[in-house]
């Protein structure tokens, strides 16, 4: 069987990776990935997570299956961390899944069994893996306008006319905030009109929230998301532990399908805990337990809050340093985008031969679309990072 394989196409992001790891220039400065880290590099086990675990290690008593939609407890913390009050609990099936790219795979598995003619649209750009799972499962892509690269922000016009074209069914994937990779996120005001778009065609949100808590704030972060939800009748959300919680490698993630009380919800809950057994029975439970442990806790809860506020200082001081640093050397405000946006990414205006020459005259390593990662910039690498910037832009 695989004598006439050929091989599948590589993600943009995992490829850089892997040329990363295997340069061994030592000023090299990676930019890629999407993964927080440190003034010095490295990407810790945040301390309240380190203490949820010595107390799980203490108290749990079995390693036994939990149930195909993960556990009630989890599930409880997460719908209101995300949802807050603005649905009804009794509104909200929930399902744990493997990371938040398992949430986005059975969110998407689920519409093609139950309405396999509608269109999904995706943000124009959009994180890779959301084209890649709506091709693999042959569902119907229609990228809508977002980002105009000009501004640094958003085509709002663009995206509201592209949108006010979808039918009744159609699925419309959000970013819920920190657009990856473009960093430039809805406003308010954006997100009440959306929920007119959706009153008005039909068309049924899923919004994909990797980052809460990166943006402005934990609170800050959901409010578009609720006050959607309050509006609509249906909402899909597919949600990841990953980097407010630093639990990568984990795997934690849900979803949270927001429907009619009662009947529609219960089924919609037994439909997504189905399509778990199908793929892997059973989603991982200990970075869930981890997550339920600090969000039951007021004083890990503190402790967390507290280290992912400094984590999103450190980004947004990046920020504001690598954009002086730019107007420094280009003498342009051109890359004053870079510190209005928040959370991980910006996508810089630079060729996909640009990026390589990044890369290779300067082992500074950005995806090819030209994403980066504030994260990993440090004060050492700042002036660095900005003259090559300076440079290969001429
Ligand atoms: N959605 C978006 C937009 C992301 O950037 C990511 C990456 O973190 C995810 C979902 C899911 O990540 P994970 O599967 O690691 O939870
Ligand atoms: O966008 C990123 O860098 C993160 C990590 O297939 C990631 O979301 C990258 C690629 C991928 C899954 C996760």
């Amino acid at each position: 069987m695989f004598k006439t394989l050929t091989a599948p196409p590589q993600d943009k992001i995992i490829q850089i990776m892997g040329l990363y790891a295997a340069d061994t220039r030592p000023e090299k400065v990676d930019l890629g990935v999407g993964v927080y880290r440190t003034e010095d590099g490295r990407t810790p086990v945040m301390a309240a997570v380190k203490a949820a675990e010595a107390r799980i290690l203490q108290a749990q008593e079995s390693k036994g299956y939990v149930a195909l939609a993960g556990d009630a407890g989890f599930h409880a913390v997460m719908r209101g961390l995300i949802l807050g009050d603005a649905v009804a609990p009794e509104r909200v099936a929930a399902c744990a899944t493997p990371g938040g790219t398992g949430a986005v795979r059975q969110i998407l598995e689920m519409v093609q069994r139950l309405t396999p003619e509608a269109r999904i649209w995706v943000p124009s750009p959009s994180w890779p893996n959301h084209a890649a799972i709506t091709g693999h499962l042959g569902l119907a892509q229609v990228d809508y306008r977002y980002y105009d690269a000009d501004a640094g922000g958003i085509d709002r016009d663009g995206m509201l006319a592209d949108l006010a074209q979808a039918q009744k069914g159609d699925i419309v994937l959000l970013h819920g905030c920190c657009h990856n990779p473009t960093g430039a996120d809805l406003s308010a005001q954006d997100w009440v009109d959306l929920a007119g778009v959706f009153e008005a065609t039909g068309a049924i949100p899923f919004v994909d929230i990797a980052y809460q808590g990166f943006g402005e704030g934990l609170e800050e972060d959901a409010q578009g998301l609720r006050s959607l939800a309050a509006r609509v009748p249906e909402m899909l959300v597919a949600a990841s532990g990953s980097k407010n919680f630093g639990l990568y490698r984990e795997r934690v993630g849900i979803i949270l399908a927001v429907t009619d009380p009662g009947k529609p919800r219960d089924v919609a809950a037994a439909m997504l805990a189905h399509l778990n057994r199908q793929s892997f029975a059973f989603p991982p439970d200990h970075g869930a337990r981890v997550v339920e442990t600090i969000l039951t806790d007021a004083e890990l809860t503190a402790q967390w809050q507290a280290e992912l506020d400094a984590m999103r200082s450190r980004m947004t001081a990046n920020r504001r340093a690598l954009a002086e640093a730019l107007r420094a050397v280009t003498g342009s405000d051109r890359f004053g985008f870079v510190a209005a946006q928040r959370g991980m990414f910006s996508l810089l205006p630079v060729t996909e031969a640009q990026v390589a020459q990044l890369r290779e005259d300067h082992a500074i390593y950005l995806v090819s679309d030209g994403r980066m990662n504030v994260a990993g910039l440090t004060e050492k690498t700042i002036p660095q990072v900005a003259r090559a910037i300076a440079q290969v832009l001429g």
